[in-house]
Order: C-alpha cells, then sequence, then structure tokens
C-alpha cells in the first residue's frame, strides 16, 4: 500500500483553496486507497512574525476543521508536527545535505521574503529553510505521494532531490517522493485578484472564501468576484482569469468540466449566482460537523495524541537511519 504525507499551515483561517486543492481529496480518495498521514505543520507557522496565541488556536481549529472535512482517525493519521520530534531531528540532517542556491531559488521563499522586505521586518532563517523542513516532514515517513496544490509541487520537487541526494551520497535511506495534483482547482485563485493564489494569510480577506464563512458572507464574495469586462462566459486561464477561477470552482464543488460548464452560461451574473450556491452546499457538512467537533475537544485532543503516538512510531525508524548514514554516533 503507497504511503501519503500531506500538512497543513496553521498561518491563518483555512480557506476553499486548501478545501478543493488538498483536504477534500485527502478525506475523499487519499485515506481509502493509501496509509496516509495528514499532520498540522505548526513549526512552519513560526517562520513569518506570528503570535503565539494565535498559532495554538489556528493549530487547534485545522485539526477539528481537519476531522470536519471527512478525516477519519480510524482510516488515516491526524497529528500536529511539533508534537513528533523526528521532524525537526531529521530536518537539521538534511539541511546538510541541501544548497544554499537551492533554498533561494524557491518562489514561496522569494514572495514571503519580499513581503517581509516590504512590511520593513527581517527574514527569519527559518523562512529559507522552510522547504527543508517540509522534506523532513515528507521523507520521515517513507512517503510516496504527496497529494497537495500546486503551489507546493516546487517544495515536493525539491524534497525529491534532497532524498535522492542523501541516497547518492550516504547510502539508500529514503523512499523518493512525488507530487500529486488534483485535475481540477489544483490552483484557486483570489476571487479579487485572480491572477493571486487565494490563500489564507491574505490580509483583506475580501477575496478569500474562509472554510466557516456564513453563507450569507460566502454569496457576497462569490457575487463580488472580479471578472472583466467581456459578455461571453467562455474558458481561458490567460486572457480571462477571473471567469476561469469562478469556472474551476464551480467544476471543483458539482464535479463538472470548467470548459463544458462555460457553454451553458450566458451571463456572468448566472455564473455566479450557481458558483456561490455550489460552495455553500459544498461547505455546509463541513461547517456542521465542525460546529458538533467543537462541541466536544476532549475527542479532538484525543486524536492528536493518539496520531502523535503512531507517527512517532513510524518516523523514528527512518530518522535513526539517517542519523546512522550520515555519520552521527548512536546514542548508548
Ligand atoms: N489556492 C489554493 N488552491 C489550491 N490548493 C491550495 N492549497 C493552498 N492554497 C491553495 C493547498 O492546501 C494545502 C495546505 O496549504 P498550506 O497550509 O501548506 O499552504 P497555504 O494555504 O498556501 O498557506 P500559507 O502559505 O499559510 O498561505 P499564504 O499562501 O496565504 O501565505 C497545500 O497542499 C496547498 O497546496
Amino acid at each position: 500500500m503507497a504511503r501519503v504525507f500531506s500538512g497543513i499551515q496553521p498561518t491563518g483561517h483555512l480557506t476553499l483553496g486548501n478545501y478543493l486543492g488538498a483536504m477534500r481529496r485527502w478525506a475523499e480518495v487519499d485515506q481509502h486507497q493509501a496509509d496516509a498521514l495528514f499532520c498540522v505543520v505548526d513549526l512552519h507557522a513560526l517562520t513569518m512574525d506570528h503570535d503565539p496565541a494565535r498559532v495554538r488556536r489556528l493549530s487547534r481549529q485545522a485539526a477539528t476543521l481537519l476531522l470536519a472535512s471527512g478525516l477519519d482517525p480510524e482510516l488515516c493519521t491526524l497529528f500536529v508536527q511539533s508534537h513528533v520530534d523526528e521532524h525537526a531531528r531529521l530536518s537539521y540532517v538534511l539541511e546538510c545535505v541541501a544548497t544554499d542556491g537551492e533554498m533561494r531559488r524557491m518562489i514561496q521563499y522569494k514572495e514571503k521574503a519580499a513581503k517581509e522586505a516590504a512590511r520593513g521586518r527581517s527574514v527569519r532563517v527559518s523562512l529559507l529553510t522552510y522547504p527543508v523542513l517540509m522534506a523532513a516532514d515528507i521523507l520521515a515517513y517513507g512517503t510516496d505521494d504527496v497529494p497537495v496544490g500546486e503551489d507546493q509541487a516546487q517544495h515536493v520537487e525539491l524534497a525529491r532531490d534532497l532524498a535522492v541526494r542523501f541516497n547518492q551520497r550516504y547510502g539508500h535511506t529514503f523512499a523518493v517522493p512525488r507530487a500529486t495534483l488534483p485535475a481540477v482547482a489544483a490552483r484557486v485563485m483570489n476571487l479579487q485578484e485572480p491572477t493571486r493564489k487565494m490563500g489564507k494569510s491574505d490580509e483583506s480577506g475580501l477575496g478569500v472564501v474562509y472554510l466557516l464563512d456564513e453563507p450569507d458572507v460566502v454569496r457576497k464574495k462569490v457575487m463580488r468576484a472580479v471578472t472583466d469586462s467581456g459578455r461571453e462566459v467562455v474558458y481561458d486561464r490567460e486572457e480571462r482569469p477571473g471567469l476561469a477561477n469562478l469556472l474551476e470552482i464551480l467544476a471543483a464543488c458539482t464535479g463538472g468540466d470548467p470548459e463544458v460548464l462555460s457553454g451553458a452560461y450566458e451571463s456572468y451574473g448566472a455564473l455566479k449566482k450557481d458558483t456561490a450556491e455550489a460552495v455553500v452546499e459544498v461547505l455546509r457538512p463541513v461547517q456542521d460537523r465542525h460546529r458538533e467537533l467543537c462541541a466536544d475537544p476532549g475527542y479532538v485532543e484525543g486524536v492528536l495524541r493518539a496520531g502523535a503516538g503512531r507517527a512517532r512510531a513510524m518516523a523514528r525508524p527512518t530518522v535513526d537511519a539517517a542519523y546512522r548514514a550520515i555519520g552521527l554516533l548512536p546514542a548508548v
């Protein structure tokens, strides 16, 4: 059975992009077909200026939303990254095979470093080395497949490169993982700026649908989505990104095809209305289950405790093997 690993950062409230690009697939497909681990990657949330209490709150909320979106602790392992020391242990060893040039080429690093600079803040070393920690998250578990949205594909590629390099230099230790992308909605775009990814750390939030947005808020955001001045509903990602984004969201929510759906609409208004309703319907069961789970925090804690125990036992042999292979004296 293939081993699957993926994670989500508690850097903001989870979005429709997170759900359609990753979480839904984890629940509907991956946990049934693979030996799957899913992780709230809280160490990654410390790479930019952050409020400690907020990170803690968002970590709990992310775990609760993952369960609400259908992850079943009987079928998969759900845990919090900082509860399993092996991630940080392995990250250091992988830093010893990664290069400075590789880190500086990462698109997300360039974007986030520029954002920090624009705010007059200095860039944390951990922002630069974040992809190495992500490689450790993946490689510690002998992962075969990493189901992610398109924005994370470059980081998974780095994890592959580090695994291959380590294996060649120090002997076979790691499985070589690959990214798997969803067929539609691999990159849900911001509704106000459709050339930019819908991200959870967006400051205004107007172009971002959050998983816990009330139905009327969802409707308002979708109805106000930026499109363009054309009249015809066509699917063209390059020339009509706003429209293409709506068609992709509608397709992902209804199981359709964006190109085919474009032929069914004569006005932008009708497309927006149907898209808004489709999103509301997709979010409804997640929000209902989230409400139930919030009433039982002990359950969520128990799931995370058991998940961390299982994850630790899975990661330790690989991380110990990497320590031995790279030349560290085993502890006695
Ligand atoms: N807009 C998106 N479309 C499709 N997939 C997406 N994912 C994120 N945004 C979209 C996928 O969700 C998974 C978890 O994401 P993450 O927590 O690693 O990254 P993020 O949401 O991009 O987080 P940030 O960096 O905290 O937010 P921003 O970008 O606003 O700064 C991943 O599989 C990701 O691909």
